[in-house]
């Protein structure tokens, strides 16, 4: 447990590291209370260090039990050692071997970095720096070097045993039921990628031919029992080493990959070198316990795992501050990549919903960081939305700015420039400015400024002078410790679509500078002037989300319906419909905080019906387009004062005219559609079954319940996951007969499936009734429930704090307290989760006063709390700042 006031680091401090360490020989005899890793590195001063400076290794937790140098045992005046910490006071100038013997106690592992076991399994979790917790050792991410590692095991205990990289050497261990494998992994590497694996695990095994002919052993491990539910993890990853190959030229560089599912992990999965280890959740799927949205995430997050082999791997980060050099990349990559297998504009939503529902309100509240930090407490609270999804949103609007071609020249030449180097963004943007020959600076202000920028469009059409005239603002809005910004570059896509729905020709367009259909929006203001434009047009702004940017502009009601009715953008099609849906919704939660029926809104809901029955639209955009925004969504729209009961009020009344006009049509249309005869998760059924169910969801919140029946018989007669989960949460949180039933049968029949029991969980922490949080209470003393298992107190009490609006912000503060206490018994046994849990709390300023005053009073209660680990106390000292 940590000092007072933790350190502090900074960017700017960031220096070389006075030693390297060229190769690492581990040694590792596993057993479940004493595991002993002998650590053989072999250390080099660099240049420019002086002879005789100390070797200053890191540690984390460690009990040392040997040490040598150039094998010769230490004396106790040439070290010092503490749990956290090893000092070679005065090593040899000239390169040495140091030998580190530590004992590590796995089960006792809690945290679930380092080595730790999951079901029996030993497996290792090094991001960012656990690997500390193994041995002691320069335990960042520009020390790159070579390992080989053996393992040692009961045969029994483990008869499979997994490293990094490929496989040199097997045997047992004579005159002893143990048994070793050793791994060898040629290309150098910083500490973070080491992982080893050893169980008793089942092989799902097959094999990838790279372009150039390279023979790839893929294997999958699994608990015994879970071999059959592999199918569609080995698909998505032959799918991803294909398509890295054909749309960046990069192919895989080992002869085995393998992935190894676990069922207690912190993080989604891990791109450990040649050894990916996966939260079990984004690998196990079959058509009973994976919901369509399961399958995807399965296929983004194997892609994304894979992907990290270049951007990441090959190509790693110089420090933790340069985090989204990795993951901004690679999301970006697994973007496409998902776009490229299933819908482009479908996905593109799903990303935009994610992001303004994740990231935006992180970006607004006292979390907000730059994409690009400066300064951490503790580096595990940085894998945030901001890091990832607005990451990847800047490589986006890079290749935007800069075209395809350029953007490709960047890419390629990112790679050959820097492969096997630990680098930084300023090195990455170097590429793109050379092979575009643009001036990136003002653009790199994206990883430096946070907040959300508002845009601000204000346009006219001049019938006279036939021309159309936009005033362009941007702010970007005080974040924490950035009182002052500075205007940003925003590609800006815009379309000028005439009465006829086509997008009008114009002549020229001045005031800013134009890239085909993008203005690159680079002041404070524009006045931008669009000339010989024959009618008025309306315009469609910030097409395909061009930028992670808040719009706001003076197009009325009408405008935006014709835009959701006629945009050739469709990804504007949807948004222009979210917007009049949000429009309403604000409007109705200022009804209902004053006491008043919201008033309804016959074109928006004459708007739903006409999207529900095109059928010239992807079944899965129409889903999309019907879906009310959520309700936090709204809140973060209203920014300040928010009451949540009153937004719920607005929702769930608009949800329920609009079921009980349209009850007939949506009705008829959902009976009309028909999935196919077989299940199969591809984008197409997917999209029908998410298209059925959202008309479904309307009618089950018909007034009365008056189609209760109709759900019921969708829960019972579901063949999938897809529909009884559906189903499930729509009898749930409409409250409708035969709810205990329901949750009672989905129980039964899943009880041996730890995932789908995380959704029996998630289902009943969502409902936004009043006695969900007793529920809840009771539901930590279920014999299914555990603090121990990451994935199980996400589905209830995770789910609770970020997925129930009303219920989490109580105005009694009791789901406060409630959460809050959570963090504080979690904290000690995993304060990863632990921390991320509270920054559920990231937007608590923005609520009503008396709401408010009760989640501060929560928040200094944890802040209060003697011995709060590092990461608990980074996350509520910045909450309250
Ligand atoms: N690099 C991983 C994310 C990750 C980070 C930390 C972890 O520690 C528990 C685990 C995973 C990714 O982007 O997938
Ligand atoms: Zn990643």
């Amino acid at each position: 447990m940590r000092t007072e006031t933790p350190a502090e680091i900074r960017l700017e401090d960031y220096r070389p590291s006075a030693y390297a360490i060229d190769k690492v020989d581990l040694d590792i005899r596993l057993a479940p209370k004493a595991a002993k890793v002998r650590a053989r590195l072999s250390v080099n001063r660099r240049d420019g260090t002086a002879p005789g400076t100390p070797l200053v290794l890191d540690g984390d937790d460690l009990k040392l039990v040997g040490l040598k140098l150039d094998d010769v045992v230490l004396g106790a005046d040439a070290f010092e050692a503490t749990p956290d910490r090893l000092e070679i006071v005065a090593p040899p100038a000239d390169p040495f071997m140091l030998e580190i013997v530590t004992e590590l106690d796995p089960d006792a592992n809690s945290k679930l970095m380092g080595l730790y076991r999951s079901s029996d399994t030993y497996c290792t979790q090094c991001e960012a720096e656990g690997f500390r917790r193994i041995t002691y050792f320069l335990d960042r991410p520009d020390v790159l070097s070579v390992y080989t590692t053996r393992i040692e095991a009961r045969r029994t205990e483990a008869p499979v045993l997994l490293g990094n990289g490929n496989l040199t050497a097997t045997g047992d261990v004579p005159g002893t039921d143990r048994h070793f494998a050793v791994w060898h992994d040629p290309h150098p590497k910083p500490s973070y990628l080491f992982a080893m694996v050893a169980g008793d695990l089942a092989l799902v095994e097959d094999s990838f031919t790279t372009a150039s002919g390279r023979e790839v052993k893929l294997g999958i491990y699994v608990e015994h029992g879970n071999e059959e539910r592999c199918g569609w993890a080995m698909d998505c990853l032959k799918r991803s080493m294909r398509w890295d190959e054909e749309a960046f030229g990069l192919e895989y560089d080992l002869d085995v990959f393998n992935i190894v599912a676990v069922s207690d992990f912190n993080m989604g999965a891990m791109e450990n070198k040649g050894l990916n280890i996966f939260n079990d959740k984004y690998v196990l799927a079959d058509p009973d316990t994976a919901t369509d949205q399961d399958y995807a995430n399965i296929e983004g997050v194997i892609a994304h795992e894979y992907f990290h082999n270049w951007t990441g791997n090959r190509i790693t980060c110089r420090d933790w501050f340069q985090l989204c050099l990795k993951e901004g990349l690679t999301v970006f990559r697994d973007q496409e990549f998902s776009s490229d297998q299933r819908s482009r504009p479908v996905k593109r939503i799903s990303d935009v919903r994610l992001l303004k529902s994740h990231q935006f309100p992180e970006d607004a509240g006292p979390l907000a960081h730059p994409v690009r930090p400066r300064l951490y407490q503790e580096i595990n609270n940085f894998y945030t939305a901001t890091v990832y999804e607005k990451g990847a949103e800047v490589v986006r609007m890079l290749k935007t700015f800069l075209g395809d071609e350029a953007f490709a020249a960047g890419m390629a030449l990112y790679f050959r420039r820097h492969d096997g180097e630990a680098t930084t963004i300023e090195a990455f943007l170097s590429c793109f400015a050379e092979s575009s020959g643009q001036d990136l600076t003002q653009f790199a202000l994206w990883y430096e400024q946070a907040g959300t920028p508002v845009i601000d469009v204000d346009s006219r059409y001049d019938a006279g002078t036939r021309q159309f005239v936009m005033h362009i603002r941007q702010q970007v809005p005080p974040t924490p410790r950035q009182p002052e910004k500075q205007p940003m570059a925003i590609p800006l896509r815009i379309g000028l679509v005439g009465p006829n729905g086509e997008d009008l020709e114009y002549g020229g367009i001045g005031g800013v500078d134009v890239e085909g259909d993008v203005l690159r929006i680079a002041e404070a203001e524009h006045k931008i002037v669009i000339s010989d434009v024959a009618v008025k047009p309306i315009p469609s702004l910030l097409r395909n989300f061009s930028a992670p940017v808040l719009l706001e502009s003076n197009l009325g009601e009408d405008d935006l319906l014709f835009l959701a009715r006629h945009d050739r953008d469709p990804f504007n099609r949807w948004q222009a419909l979210q917007t009049v849906a949000l429009q309403a919704l604000i409007a109705g939660a200022s009804a209902a905080v004053e006491g008043r029926t919201p008033d309804a809104d016959p074109q928006l809901i004459e708007a739903f019906a006409s999207v529900a029955g095109d059928e010239s639209l992807d079944p899965a955009f129409r889903a999309l387009a019907l879906q009310l925004p959520g309700e936090a969504d709204i809140a973060r729209e209203i920014g300040s004062d928010v009451d949540p009961d009153a937004v719920a009020a607005a929702r769930n009344h608009l949800r329920r005219t609009t079921a009980d006009s349209l009850r007939s049509t949506f009705r008829r249309q959902f009976e009309a559609l028909r999935d196919g005869e077989n299940y199969s998760p591809s984008a197409a059924q997917a999209g029908i079954r998410a298209l059925r169910n959202t008309l479904l969801e309307y009618l089950a919140h018909a007034t009365g319940g008056a189609e209760g029946d109709l759900v019921r018989k969708h829960f019972e007669a579901a063949d999938n996951m897809t529909d009884r989960y559906a189903a499930l949460n729509m009898i749930v949180h409409a409250g409708l007969e035969g709810r205990d039933a329901a949750l009672s049968r989905f129980y039964d029949r899943h009880r041996n499936h730890a995932l789908a029991i995380d959704k029996w969980f998630t289902v009943q922490a969502t409902a936004g009734h009043a006695d969900t949080l007793d529920k809840i209470r009771a539901l930590t003393a279920h014999p299914a429930f555990s603090f121990g298992n990451p994935n199980r107190v996400r589905a209830l009490i995770g789910a609770f704090a970020t997925g129930n609006q009303t219920q989490f912000n109580r105005i009694d503060g009791a789901g406060f307290d409630f959460v809050a206490d959570t963090v504080l018994a979690l904290d000690e046994r995993n304060p990863q989760v632990a921390a991320r849990l509270l920054s559920a709390f990231r937007s608590w300023r923005a609520l009503e006063p008396v709401r408010r005053a009760a989640a501060e009073r929560a928040l200094r209660k944890v802040e209060a709390k003697q011995n709060l680990s590092r990461d608990v106390q980074d996350i509520v000292s910045r909450s309250l700042q």
